[in-house]
């Protein structure tokens, strides 16, 4: 009998295929793990522009969660677009008990970096999923909102660490940190900084690469690997990935990110 590693995402849905849940569950068939989802709202979008998002009933989301855990279970789980509170409440009560990792990538600007939601959202997310995060992977206008510091030095940035980690997130992965020509991602685990550095990335095709990154860190923690390990392989998953779509042309905006052309021909143990 083998066993995949289940992962499951509680998100939106994309109708681009971009982004949202239809990222994570690519990312995760690439890697070998069995993905599960339990949505919060579908889209209306396409590569240039959101024409629509039509929320999901609170109840309904508790619906699919007591559904999908009281059989499958699952080794992991990531939240991705949540944005109302009443959503924020179901999917925190659902996830209270769980032992497994929880990977919380906070969805609250848009590729703008645009807020999407009020400051009512952000609070919640303070209040309720913080605390459960073995890993919270906010982008740097994202860490911004959640702690209200402007991020505008490193030292900024490492407050804003702090403060997350003060509100319970046992580590604290901040993205895109603009050093001239290069991007850092700033992990926290309430002691010491590690950065992991790449390209500052010109392409159009970056849609879904945050949903990729948390979908590939859940499932390696998931297999059972260290944070470090897992956001390490997880930077590696998604390099390729961008790579896979780097030369594509879908529809007239935004490209996306192919995680499955991420997979290696070797592929690493147990996944
Ligand atoms: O990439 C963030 C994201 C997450 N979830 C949904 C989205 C997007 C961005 O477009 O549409 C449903």
């Amino acid at each position: 009998m083998v066993e995949p590693v289940k992962v499951l995402t509680i998100g939106g849905s994309d109708s681009g295929g971009a982004a949202g849940v239809q990222a994570d569950l690519r990312a995760w068939a690439a890697l070998g793990a069995y993905g599960l989802c339990a949505l919060t709202a579908v889209t209306a979008q396409n590569s240039a522009h959101v024409a629509g998002v039509w929320g999901i009933s609170a109840e309904f989301l508790t619906l699919q969660l007591t559904t999908i855990l009281s059989d499958y279970g699952a080794e992991a789980v990531k939240t991705g677009f949540i944005g109302r509170v009443d959503l924020i409440q179901a999917a925190a009560a659902s996830l209270h008990d769980l032992t497994c990792p929880i990977v919380i990538d906070p969805v609250l600007v848009n590729q703008h970096g645009q807020a999407l939601f009020g400051p009512e959202a952000t609070a919640a997310y303070r209040h309720w999923l913080l605390p459960l995060a073995t890993i919270i992977t906010p982008n740097c206008r994202e860490a911004a909102l959640l702690t209200g510091l402007a991020l505008e030095t490193w030292d900024d940035l490492a407050a804003a660490a702090r403060q997350l980690h003060a509100d319970g997130a046992r580590h604290v992965l901040i993205k895109r940190w603009r050093a001239g020509d290069v991007s850092q991602d700033w992990l926290f685990d309430g002691q010491t900084f590690t950065v992991w550095r790449a390209p500052w990335l010109t392409s159009a095709n970056t849609h879904g690469s945050g949903d990729t990154l948390s979908a590939a860190i859940a499932a390696y923690l998931g297999q059972g690997r260290s944070v470090l390990e897992a956001v390490t392989l997880a930077h590696a998953f998604t390099a390729r990935a961008l790579q896979a779509g780097v030369d594509w042309r879908l529809g007239a905006g935004h490209g996306p990110v192919w995680a499955a052309g991420a997979v290696l021909t070797k592929l690493p143990p147990s996944l």
